[in-house]
């Protein structure tokens, strides 16, 4: 007999991650089941993922490829060492995925999250500078409303303060951050792409190195597009001018796509839809349709073949993790591209993008909304705080909006969305509908 019955009336033991958790376990909306475009509450009603889970489950729920790969995987081989051992699957996986980057950004370690990819990622660049003899080169640069996961590397780059500051001194030292790419005043209702700011933005970069010289600079983090902090779309010609700055001063560029990969922005990646080639791409969240989790930080070749020297029964890296490519998170990523492959969905952003454009931007114009911006398959309406309470108008629309079936996120007083790839018109349609009754009566 169990000690404690536990049912879902007992909440208490459970410590949330990014919750309010005393507000959540006196009103708890629980999800038990999900099949396509929609979740199943506990209550039994249908909601309509407007969020792709946490932008993760880029091809809808309960997809069989998936759920089939993985069920034959774990029982056929549950799990293989990740160090000094390997299993067919994941060189099948690492071959297949450096298909879909730009040539060149041909190797892939494996990771089980998108704050494990970051710190990865900032390890290999803080390495990779001493490998070629560039080792005073500490410093990383990330972007005010940048958003890395929540490992120490990835709070130290993050631009969110609310992140940071429980944390105290454990941040990396030496870590400078440029500015975000929001221009409300001049780019406040753009669609796709921002005409203001890409050069002065991006130029911001140089400052950090006039100040710190680039010698102590080891490399530039940013997301292509900001997705947590709002969806922030890079003005034109941003990401260009970061690239050739960080050419200019031998600064490795990374991009973090954790939620810009696998489809979501009409191309397969960031990468593809910019035309702006990094030297590291980290992802993690679509990469398994986000239900097993996996992370991959792509580099390129100059990058791991300056590792490849000293004697050959040397580790080169002195880096992984236990589940570094595990057998079954392989399946899974394999049964998620064979799923994004046989369905065309890492385009197919790209051929709903103008409907879904003119449904944001259609927003324009109802009580509070402020802006709304939109690339590819993620938007967000942002709304004017209430006086004094931030975030507290942006959640009460949250709390209705799922009371009204459709899932959606906040962050701050701006509403995120991000659909699974496969949704219908239909389905925008309902999601704008729904979302317009609740902007029209909200307080
Ligand atoms: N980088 C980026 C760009 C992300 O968006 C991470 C790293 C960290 O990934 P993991 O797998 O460690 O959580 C993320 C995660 C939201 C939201 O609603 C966004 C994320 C996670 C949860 C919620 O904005 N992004």
């Amino acid at each position: 007999m169990p000690r404690t019955q536990v049912t879902t009336n007992n909440l208490e033991a459970f410590w949330m991650p990014f919750t309010a958790n005393r507000q959540f376990k006196q009103a708890p909306r629980m999800l038990v089941a999900a099949e396509g475009m929609y979740y199943r509450s506990a209550d039994g009603r249908k909601i309509l993922d407007g969020t792709s889970g946490l932008w993760c489950c880029n091809a809808g729920h309960g997809r069989p490829k998936i759920v089939e790969a993985i069920a034959r995987q774990a029982k056929e081989l549950d799990y293989a060492p990740a160090f000094q051992m390997g299993h067919p699957k994941i060189f099948e996986l690492a071959a297949r995925l450096v298909t879909y980057m730009p040539p060149g950004l041909d190797h892939v370690f494996f990771t089980n999250s998108g704050s494990e990819s970051v710190d990865t990622g900032l390890k290999i660049a803080l390495a990779y500078q001493r490998a070629i003899g560039q080792g005073t080169r500490y410093r990383m640069v990330g972007r005010e409303r940048g958003y890395h996961g929540v490992n120490f590397g990835g709070i130290s780059v993050g631009g969110i303060g609310a992140n940071r500051k429980q944390f105290g001194a454990g941040l990396l030292p030496g870590v400078m951050h440029i500015r975000h790419t929001h221009d409300a005043a001049r780019n406040a209702f753009s669609r796709g792409n921002p005409e203001h700011g890409g050069v002065e933005f991006a130029d911001d970069l140089e400052r950090l190195v006039a100040l710190a010289d680039a010698s102590t600079i080891a490399a530039v983090i940013i997301e292509p597009v900001a997705g947590s902090t709002g969806v922030l779309i890079p003005p034109k010609g941003y990401l260009e001018r970061l690239r050739a700055i960080c050419d200019k001063h031998g600064i490795l560029l990374i991009f973090d796509e954790v939620i810009t990969g696998f489809g979501r922005l009409g191309a397969p990646f960031a990468v593809d839809h910019f035309g702006v080639t990094p030297d590291i791409v980290l992802t993690a969240k679509g990469i398994t349709n986000g239900v097993i989790p996996m992370g991959a930080a792509f580099v390129k070749k100059e990058i791991y073949d300056a590792f490849m020297n000293g004697p050959e029964h040397m580790i080169e890296l002195f880096h992984g993790y236990t589940y570094s490519g595990s057998p079954v998170a392989a399946a899974a990523a394999i049964g998620t591209l064979d799923t994004y492959e046989e369905e065309g969905l890492l385009t197919r952003a790209s051929e709903l993008a103008s409907y879904w454009e003119d449904a944001i931007h259609s927003l324009k114009g109802l009580p509070h909304v402020i802006d709304a911006r939109n690339c590819g398959l993620v938007g967000a309406i942002e709304l004017e705080p209430i006086a004094g309470q931030p975030t507290k108008r942006a959640f009460t629309a949250f709390l209705a909006a799922f009371e009204k079936n459709l899932l959606i996120r906040t962050t701050g007083d701006i509403i995120a969305l991000s659909p699974p790839l496969i949704i219908q018109k239909s389905e925008i349609d309902v999601l704008f509908e729904t979302l317009r009754g609740i902007l029209k009566t909200l307080a």
